[in-house]
């Protein structure tokens, strides 16, 4: 037998492999060129510890669950939106703001401002934030560019923070999140500019694992939605949506028909676009954190979900509007508080159905062949993860079997 780079002795393993936590008391955990080797009762390691790993680590009875991955941020952007927090809190209203150039708008033209290294330096505590509380896996999309460089340049430096904190990093392009200020009045026209021009330049630089799209009343409509996922179709990438965010806008059916990976929001979805979901294998990623910053009161079809077997992801969408928030698991926390998951749907949100979201299927849980990105938590039982709200309960992140945080 090869020698296995580490081995992790004396924890208890939250598995996810089965439809509990899939738990493994007295456990081991082995790894070996960034893959795991071993997730199981120590009792059934092939030998001595010493004589199988190069490594070996006491956890001192320390639960360990997968990476968490964070399926939805809008985290690279320039500048953020705080003044407007304030401005807001003592009276401002959203025109008010709006016309002088804040909101969304702001953060395009601050997105557009920062070289590439700024906007790098400006992101990367946030992502750090992710990796920090568990995150060892995370999405991140463009759409505060909103022109082909601009867009490219998110991209890019999505692409660069996966390589510099060395963790997963996963790009979506969000072409169509907002109208650009110069295509005003002129939606469809911008949209040419996106399936003619943007996504392609995208998809040449191979900058892309799959192409998002805003559908809403204050979005783009399920005819724009269509041509912008059409194009998607034609360079070979996965589609997602974001869909019945504020209204029913009949997106959770539109990315089903699409065989989308996943359809965010949800609030608005009918019974007939769980259903269409349902059919298509699509993922519904709960955002309870713009839910929370919305102070919205409509509630996603949850149970529909269940009843009809559609897959629960959980994520932070991560944005300087709708959602600041810089920890998965206090988006999970709000997932089961606003939206009444269990801490194990939270907690199989944020790994196995996480990662079904991003089309991976080499992560999410402990077990062998799957990548070694696992955290080692200081908690009594895996519920803390979604309970305690805050807090410092990460003892460390593996990423590919390294040690990357804290
Ligand atoms: N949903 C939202 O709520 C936002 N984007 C989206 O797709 C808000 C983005 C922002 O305000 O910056
Ligand atoms: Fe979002």
């Amino acid at each position: 037998m090869n020698r296995w780079d580490g081995l992790l002795l004396d924890c208890k393993l939250a598995t996810l492999r089965d439809d509990r936590y899939g738990l493994v008391e007295g456990a081991a955990l082995g790894w070996s060129d960034g893959r795991i080797t071993f997730a199981a009762s120590r009792s059934e390691l092939p030998g001595a510890p010493e004589s199988v790993a190069d490594e070996v680590r006491s956890a001192h009875g320390a639960w360990v669950t997968p990476g968490l991955i964070d399926c939805h941020t809008h985290l690279v952007f320039g500048g953020d939106r705080a003044a407007e927090f304030e401005q807001r809190l003592n009276g401002a209203s959203y025109e008010e703001i709006a016309r002088a150039g804040g909101g969304i708008a702001s953060s395009v033209s601050q997105t557009r401002a920062a070289s590439e290294d700024e906007l790098l330096q400006q992101s990367l505590p946030r992502a750090r934030a992710l990796l920090a509380d568990g995150v060892t896996t995370l999405e991140i999309k463009s759409g505060y560019g909103l022109d082909s460089d601009s867009e490219l340049k998110m991209l890019r430096v999505a692409r660069r923070i996966g390589l510099e904190l060395g963790i997963g990093v996963r790009t979506t392009f969000l072409g169509a999140h907002a109208l650009p200020p110069e295509f005003t009045g002129r939606a469809d026209a911008y949209i040419d500019e996106v399936c003619e021009r943007m996504l392609p330049a995208v998809a040449r630089e191979g900058l892309a694992d799959a192409v998002d799209a805003f559908c809403e009343t204050i979005g783009f409509s399920a005819a724009q939605t269509r041509r912008v996922f059409e194009t998607a179709r034609t360079f070979g990438l996965r589609v997602k949506l974001h869909a019945d965010q504020l209204s029913d806008s009949g997106g959770a059916a539109l990315a089903a028909k699409f065989g989308a990976l996943s359809a965010d929001h949800l609030e608005y979805t009918s019974p007939a676009g769980v259903q269409a979901m349902a059919e298509a294998g699509c993922v519904a990623v709960m955002l309870p954190a713009a839910f929370y910053t919305l102070r919205e009161t409509q509630l996603p079809p949850v149970d529909e979900f269940r009843r009809c077997g559609v897959p629960l992801a959980v994520a932070t969408d991560l944005n300087p509007g709708t959602s600041p928030v810089l920890s998965l698991r206090l988006a999970m926390n709000m997932a089961c508080t606003e939206f009444r998951l269990t801490p194990l749907e939270a907690l199989r949100g944020a790994t196995a159905n996480a990662a079904r979201a991003l089309g991976l299927d080499d992560r999410g849980e402990l077990s062998v062949g799957k990548r070694a990105d696992f955290v080692v938590w200081k908690i009594a039982h895996p519920a803390e993860l979604c309970y305690w709200v805050g807090g410092d309960l990460v003892a460390q992140v593996y990423v590919s079997g390294q040690v990357t945080a804290p």
